[in-house]
């Protein structure tokens, strides 16, 4: 069996492809041009130039023959998210940061303040001045108590223990 010469090899692969991705769309393929079928011929005996190949191949996109698949802008996978308030936090003078100490997130996605330091603590926010602003207020939390907020706007948040001020947290909401 003989070769097909490379030049007319490719362009016939090139529309096979073509025509095997358009068969799904039945109605697409049918608008198919003639004279694009007969480029293909005609570019594999050299009688089309490629950048006129290539033109019958643009001529299908912009037509929306040949529907090239966008890579859309996928949507962030909203995640809750925890801070823990860590034994020890009470502590002027320790490490006992609240964890994370700047939260990311996305918009939507709660969160959950656990207690887990041997006294109360309360969640104030805080405008950008420093004063507790009335965004999420917890009341006091005994150990091992939860205060859950949902953050459905993006911004920076501050906030602290009203107890125990030294103690300051971020949440960044994207
Ligand atoms: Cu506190």
């Amino acid at each position: 069996m003989k070769h097909l010469p490379i030049k007319i090899f490719i362009p016939v692969l090139v529309f096979s492809i073509l025509l095997v991705s358009l068969s799904a769309n039945v109605a697409n393929a049918e608008s198919i041009p003639e004279w694009i079928k007969n480029n293909a011929l005609w570019y594999g005996q050299g009688i089309v130039s490629e950048s006129e190949f290539i033109n019958a191949i643009k001529f299908l996109i912009d037509n929306g023959v040949i529907v090239i698949e966008s890579t859309e802008e996928i949507a962030p996978i909203v995640v809750d998210a925890m801070i823990l308030i860590p034994n020890g936090n009470f502590d002027v003078s320790g490490s006992g940061f609240y964890l994370p100490l700047n939260l990311e997130i996305f918009r939507g996605a709660t969160v959950t303040w656990v207690n887990e330091d041997s006294v109360p603590h309360n969640i104030q926010s805080q405008d950008e001045f420093g004063k507790v602003s009335d965004v999420f207020n917890s009341p006091p939390l005994n150990t091992g108590d939860r205060f859950e907020f949902t953050f459905e706007e993006a911004g920076v948040y501050n906030y602290y223990c009203s107890f125990h001020p030294w103690r300051v947290g971020l949440v960044t909401v994207k």
